[in-house]
């Protein structure tokens, strides 16, 4: 068979239960998201990530984005709050300038959990950023990494400059980026991939997402497969979406692991209530944060 023999070393693990919403609890109780993303062209990835966060049942949201393009990321929702932050001739976060490092740390401890990466572009620049915010011990709240945040940590050379807590949550072509001596595994023996990974896992305090159809969660000790979604999700922005999804539920004071395995569990749900509305050549990655909001209320 394709699996290898070690598999036996993961416990494969059922779902987390959903955690009950307090009817006595304010918007601070649900927690408080900080979006780091966008960048000039990719101003939607910050927003389906924000519009993520919010119908996933976050207190508040905050996008950080470049300043120019603070009016576009708002014109989508009127629900999150927007830090612009300086920008560079390309239109991605200038590191530049000191303040850029002082409105991110300030606005980092703000909040209850932050995800980076959607829509940010690359850049040395954005490699230091997400070095800061992997390795920074004054950081210690949950971190989600996905898209250019994966890819900067590629450049940084891998996992070891990760801090726990932290979610990451590449796409099979991200994940052969990020451990390349996997890169073959990422894309045809998952099963395989975390396996291999576990050891480097246990104990970093690094929950890890594979996606893709059937998504696979692992922590090094515990695994589980994701049986949700189709291939309607197979579309852009889907997974910055589910950024701010595991963002929220890190916010709201779930542990990474179960917050990553409900986190996709429900993305997937809402692709499925999504494709039953649209179709799954239909379903767009705008949709689906008004769907994940009904995949959440089937567990209210
Ligand atoms: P292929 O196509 O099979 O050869 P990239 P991205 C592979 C932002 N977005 N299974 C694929 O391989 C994101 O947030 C902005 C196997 C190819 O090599 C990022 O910041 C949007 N392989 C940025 O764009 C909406 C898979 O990975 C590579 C795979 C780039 O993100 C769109 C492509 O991935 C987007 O989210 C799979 N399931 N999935 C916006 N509206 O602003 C992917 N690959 O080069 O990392 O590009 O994922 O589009
Ligand atoms: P990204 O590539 O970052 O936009 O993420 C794509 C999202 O869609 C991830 O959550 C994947 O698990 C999901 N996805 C992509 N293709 C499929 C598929 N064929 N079946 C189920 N989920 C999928
Ligand atoms: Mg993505």
């Amino acid at each position: 068979t394709s699996e290898p023999s070690d598999t036996l070393d993961l416990e494969w693990v059922e779902l987390p239960p959903w955690p009950r919403r307090p009817s006595d609890g304010h918007k601070g109780t649900f927690g408080s998201v900080l979006i780091v993303a966008g960048s000039r062209g990719m101003a939607g990835a910050a927003a389906l990530a924000g519009r993520g966060a919010l119908r996933a049942g976050a207190g508040l949201v905050r996008l950080a984005v470049p300043e120019t393009i603070l009016e576009t990321v708002a014109g989508f929702e009127p629900s999150y709050a927007i830090v612009p932050l300086p920008a560079d001739p390309q239109g991605r976060i200038d590191f530049a300038p000191p303040e850029t490092w002082t409105l991110l740390e300030e606005q980092a401890s703000w909040a209850d959990a932050v995800a980076v990466g959607p829509g940010l572009g690359r850049s040395p620049e954005l490699d230091r950023m997400i070095r800061f915010l992997a390795e920074s011990p004054a950081l210690e709240r949950p971190r989600v990494f996905d898209a250019d945040a994966l890819n900067a940590l590629a450049d940084l050379g891998g996992l070891d400059h990760v801090r726990g807590p932290a979610v990451l949550t590449p796409h099979p072509g991200e994940a052969a980026r990020l451990v390349p001596e996997l890169a073959e595994q990422a894309r045809h023996d998952r099963v395989g991939f975390l396996t291999t990974l576990s050891p480097r896992l246990r104990d970093s305090g690094i929950v890890f997402v594979l996606k893709g159809a059937e998504t696979l969660i692992g922590d090094g000790r515990r695994a589980r497969r994701n049986t949700t979604g189709n291939s309607g999700l197979a579309t852009g922005g889907s997974g910055d979406v589910l950024t701010g999804v595991v963002a929220a539920l890190l916010a709201r004071g779930l542990a990474p692991f179960e917050a990553a395995c409900l986190a996709v569990d429900r993305h997937g749900r809402a692709g499925d209530l999504g494709a039953r509305r649209r179709g799954p050549n239909g379903l767009i990655a705008s949709d689906l944060p008004e769907f994940i909001a009904e995949a959440l209320r089937e567990w209210e």
